[in-house]
Order: C-alpha cells, then sequence, then structure tokens
C-alpha cells in the first residue's frame, strides 16, 4: 500500500508537470483562431476609389465618355491632331504631325513618340491630340493612366482648353492642366489652373513627386476632379491640391471654370518651361496612354 502511494504521488506529479507542458501548446494552437487574420490589400489605402477596369464605375459617378484606346489605330471619333511647328507660344522645338510614326494604338495604349528629325524647319517631330468639338464637357472627374517620357527637354501634357471663348482670348476663358511633366524631374507632376484679372494673365498650382520611382518607370494615373465651386488634382488616387479661388476679368466667380472644355494630349519637346534637349537627352522618347476616362455626375449631366 505504501509503495501504491508514492507510485499514485508520482503519477500525480508526472500528471501535472504533462499538463504544464501541453498547456503551452494548447494556446499555441488556439490563439491564432482568436486573432483575426491580417487583411491583405493589394493597393494602399487612397482619398479616392480607383476603378480597376472600365466597367467598374466609382460611386456616385456616371460614365460620360472614354478611351481605353484598346482597337488597332486612334479613334477619329475622340480625336484629331492639332499640326504645325510654330512653337506654340513657348518657344518648342517639335513639329506635331499626324504621322503614325508619331502617334498610334499598339498593346492598348496610345502611344505619342517625339523623334529626333529634321522636318520642315524643325529638328524634332511629335504629336499633339485634340478632342476639341469631338467630346467636350461641364465639370466631371477625369482619370488618366499613363507612363511618361523623361530626360531633359521632355514636356507631355495632359490639359483642357475651352470650347468656347465665352470670356474673351487666353487666358480670359482658363486653361485647365491636369497634369504637365517635365523631363529633367522625372518624380514630379504639375497642376495648374491658367485664368486672369484686372492686371491680366494669373496662375496657380502645385506638384505632387513620388517617394520613390519617376513617372517614367511605371503607369500611374492622374485625377481631376472638376466641380462648380472646387478643382482637384489626385495622382493615384491621393489628392495633392485642391483650389477653389480663381477669377477672369470678363465675369463673375465660378467663371472661367463654368463652361464647357475639351481634352489636349500632347508632347512636346523643349519651350520656355523645360529648356530644350542637351547631350543626355535621349531620342525617341514616348508616353503610352492607357486609358482616358471622363465622369459626371447626375447634377452635373443636369448642369
Ligand atoms: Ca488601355
Amino acid at each position: 500500500m505504501k509503495k501504491g502511494k508514492i507510485n499514485f504521488g508520482i503519477l500525480l506529479i508526472v500528471g501535472l508537470l504533462v499538463l504544464m507542458q501541453i498547456q503551452p501548446h494548447v494556446d499555441a494552437q488556439t490563439a491564432p483562431e482568436e486573432t483575426p487574420t491580417p487583411e491583405v490589400t493589394a493597393t494602399p489605402e487612397t482619398d479616392i476609389p480607383m476603378p480597376t477596369d472600365a466597367d467598374d464605375i466609382p460611386d456616385g459617378w456616371l460614365l460620360l465618355w472614354n478611351d481605353e484606346f484598346s482597337g488597332t489605330e486612334i479613334n477619329k471619333q475622340n480625336w484629331f491632331y492639332d499640326t504645325g511647328g510654330n512653337g506654340f507660344g513657348n518657344n518648342e522645338l517639335q513639329y506635331y504631325t499626324d504621322d503614325p510614326k508619331n502617334s498610334y494604338v499598339e498593346d492598348g495604349n496610345l502611344v505619342i513618340q517625339a523623334l529626333e528629325e529634321d522636318y520642315l524647319g524643325m529638328h524634332y517631330t511629335s504629336a499633339k491630340l485634340r478632342t476639341m468639338v469631338l467630346q467636350e464637357w461641364m465639370y466631371g472627374r477625369i482619370d488618366i493612366r499613363a507612363k511618361l517620357s523623361y530626360g531633359q527637354g521632355l514636356w507631355p501634357a495632359f490639359w483642357m482648353l475651352p470650347a468656347r471663348s465665352t470670356y474673351g482670348s487666353w487666358p480670359h476663358s482658363g486653361e485647365i492642366d491636369i497634369m504637365e511633366h517635365l523631363g529633367h524631374q522625372p518624380e514630379t507632376v504639375y497642376g495648374t489652373l491658367h485664368y486672369s484679372s484686372s492686371t491680366g494673365h494669373q496662375y496657380t498650382g502645385s506638384s505632387y513627386t513620388l517617394s520613390e520611382g519617376t513617372f517614367s518607370d511605371d503607369f500611374h494615373t492622374f485625377t481631376l476632379i472638376w466641380e462648380p465651386e472646387r478643382i482637384q488634382w489626385y495622382v493615384d488616387g491621393m489628392l495633392y491640391q485642391e483650389q477653389t479661388e480663381w477669377q477672369t476679368r470678363n465675369g463673375e466667380h465660378p467663371a472661367p471654370f463654368n463652361h464647357q472644355f475639351y481634352l489636349i494630349i500632347n508632347l512636346a519637346v523643349g519651350g520656355n518651361w523645360p529648356g530644350n534637349p542637351d547631350e543626355t537627352t535621349t531620342f525617341p522618347q514616348s508616353i503610352m496612354v492607357d486609358y482616358v476616362r471622363v465622369y459626371q455626375t447626375e447634377a452635373m449631366q443636369g448642369e
């Protein structure tokens, strides 16, 4: 009996030791069930919903017009060329052509290609496409996804001019620059409004700089949200600029941004702002535009 009691005591102690050893193991097994699995998100949080494809319409918006550049050629229902080589008021060096070597659709993108070549007195060719008369609108959300050029003297722009000179000639009727990029600052884009006051041309704007990489390395999405009393600029869904104050010599606020505008996409070479290409610049240079999407709210469509 005495021996048996000892054995029982040992069994008890061994049992307790086993339980103590088992306990942490049990905890380890149950712990993951109690802790919520961290959500895996493909994209970081953005200030506005960013559509994944053309059918994914952001909440509260209606698709007014889009070009996905999914065919084999530039859709002439949407775009026509502004050709010429007059410097466009900025001492630009390119001659804009309608030649397919300067603009074409390939692999789902509109490509505008700047070439170093002599043409009608200029030393570079490129292209400038406009939606004038074909696609014009007042207010909306405009998304443009694109990969840009790089190098000293390259100056791509996505911008808007008024369909009519409601408040007079430039700049009195306004200009909205959705995105401008200078090739020697490949990590930065600019958004600007041009308008006027009694003293003449006025402009206000801001810029956005990527924390890593450049706008030439990969595609980024440029969004403008143009409302009656507010205009906002976004890169990849992140708000970087908001403007509410503007004016024109020839109308009451919110003029001149209360009439119809059309879109322009071009790749300029040289000019007053970027400066001219130098020995570091390589050609050809191109921009690739994956899509242009214009949305409006129901209220905007009633305007
Ligand atoms: Ca596309």
